[in-house]
């Protein structure tokens, strides 16, 4: 889905840029290391650091020996030749195979160098393919996140947006932008000639554009679930059996349990993949009325946890004696009741899952209300394609524009509009704002 967007980028990325090199596979030994090298002076280097290649046969595979630039071997590789603009960066490019080792892929990197080039900064390549128009900055985005993807969810949401998916849809709210401006500025000329301007035609056009902004925002819940995973966080008195649950969702011996009530001080934080889906799992101190500084600490942070959750187990012990403390409580939307240690338990308590650690029973069954509910708001999503905060920020400024226009006058409801392109314009990254890119490129690694 090649686009033009370098019309507006700095001219240092587009036109005239000096040519790049690095290591584009993590660092440290491994059986195979890439290095990469982009830019105009892409087929001289190449012809210092292996004479036998040909750059005239482009995109295929071919065995070269690499050698100093005084012509002591280094290393035979495998490299593949691109021309602009077939390539990734849409440049020039030489990719090296070389064996995985610090020394060979360091004596390759400095030789490319020493030859000219410089050593490309965190996520130059693809800030490159976007300044050539390979890729909008919605996909640049998304190239990280594919790198990043720990969890399926994660790749998938990744890839659709690799693919387009996103851009798609703010390309869609750009043209109902462009169609709206169109209809207010030709009824400006209509207005100058003494004909009424349809109100409710532009009602009708802005709400569409506003209803377009919102189904976009309202994937912003889901994109934090997928990206960052859902907070589910383990509350209960002492002894409850909170840290035992902990660990057996986690099937490692991650907390310390022990009969003691009061054992668990701290909040302990474990990632947990449920289904394809993040979740971070916390385990908390029991909540009790204290005297102990120490304890009545990890009672306010459990409290605090318990705040910030986006579902909290609200843990009973079946050998507790007492009526379940959360009947006593207000039952909320985010609040799973389970009764643990369900192997001792006398009754079935009502309006709770019973589970025992011990038994295993109903452990999977409260695996699989978790995922329920923290992957309710991404099966919500229509498409696989949630936007992020950078995107999120944009639609809202995007939005307050759209709002001012009602009963404004109509020059300034043109200004508005294009304020609010200018915002989507920012998102695809068509706009040349260094500041911008800077934010989103810094989270790259190099090489990429
Ligand atoms: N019979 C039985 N005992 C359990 C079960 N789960 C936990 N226990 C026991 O209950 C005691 C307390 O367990 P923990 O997991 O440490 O309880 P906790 O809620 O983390 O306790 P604090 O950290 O002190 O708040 C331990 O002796 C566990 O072996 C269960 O399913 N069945
Ligand atoms: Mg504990």
């Amino acid at each position: 889905m090649a686009k033009d967007f370098s019309s507006g980028l700095s001219s240092d990325l587009s036109g005239g840029a000096d040519t790049i090199v690095a290591r584009a596979t993590a660092a440290g030994a491994g059986a195979l290391a890439v290095i990469r090298v982009s830019g105009p002076e892409t087929c001289r280097l190449a012809g210092i650091l292996c004479p036998d290649i040909n750059m005239e046969s482009p995109w295929r595979a071919c065995v070269v020996r690499l050698q100093e630039e005084g012509g002591a071997f280094l290393e035979e590789a495998i490299a593949i030749p691109y021309r602009a603009p077939r390539s990734y960066t849409g440049e020039d490019m030489l990719e090296l195979m070389v064996h995985g080792s610090r020394w060979i892929v360091d004596a390759v990197v400095g030789t490319i160098i020493s030859a000219g080039a410089r050593q490309a900064a965190p996520g130059e390549f693809t800030r490159r393919a976007v300044a050539n128009g390979k890729m909008d900055l919605v996909q640049a985005e998304a190239v990280n996140e594919v790198i990043q993807a720990e969890t399926e969810w994660q790749a998938r949401m990744a890839r659709e947006q690799l693919h387009g998916a996103l851009s798609q849809e703010f390309g869609a709210l750009r043209n109902a932008l462009v169609a709206f401006l169109a209809e207010v500025e030709g009824s400006l000329d209509f207005e100058e000639q003494g004909v009424a301007v349809d109100d409710e035609a532009q009602e009708r056009a802005r709400t569409g554009c506003v209803a377009q902004v919102d189904a976009l925002l309202v994937t912003v819940g889901a994109g934090v679930r997928v990206r960052e995973g859902a907070r589910v966080v383990i509350i209960g008195k002492p002894n409850s059996g909170k840290s035992t649950l902990f660990n057996a969702l986690l099937a490692r011996e991650r907390a310390i349990v022990a009969p003691t009530p009061g054992t668990t001080r701290d909040v302990l934080e474990a990632d947990l993949e449920i289904e394809g889906l993040p979740v971070v799992l916390v385990d908390t101190a029991g909540i009790r009325e204290v005297a102990d500084p120490t304890e009545a600490e990890g009672v306010r942070r459990a409290r605090r946890e318990e705040g910030r959750a986006d579902l909290i187990l609200a843990l009973h012990g079946a050998d507790d004696g007492k009526v379940p403390w959360f009947q006593e409580v207000e039952a909320t939307e985010r609040q799973l009741n389970v009764v643990s240690k369900a192997d001792l338990a006398e009754q079935p308590t009502e309006g709770a899952l019973a589970i025992s650690c011990l038994t295993g029973q109903g452990v999977d069954r409260l695996r699989e209300e978790i995922h329920q509910r923290v992957a309710a708001p991404v099966w919500a999503m229509s498409g696989s394609v949630a936007v992020n905060v950078r995107h999120s920020e944009a639609l809202l400024r995007a939005r307050e524009h759209l709002e001012s226009i009602v009963s404004a006058p109509q020059e300034v409801a043109a200004l508005e509009i294009r304020s609010a392109m200018l915002a989507l314009d920012e998102v695809l990254g068509s706009v040349d704002d260094d500041e911008v890119l800077d934010a989103v490129f810094s989270t790259f690694c190099v090489g990429k």
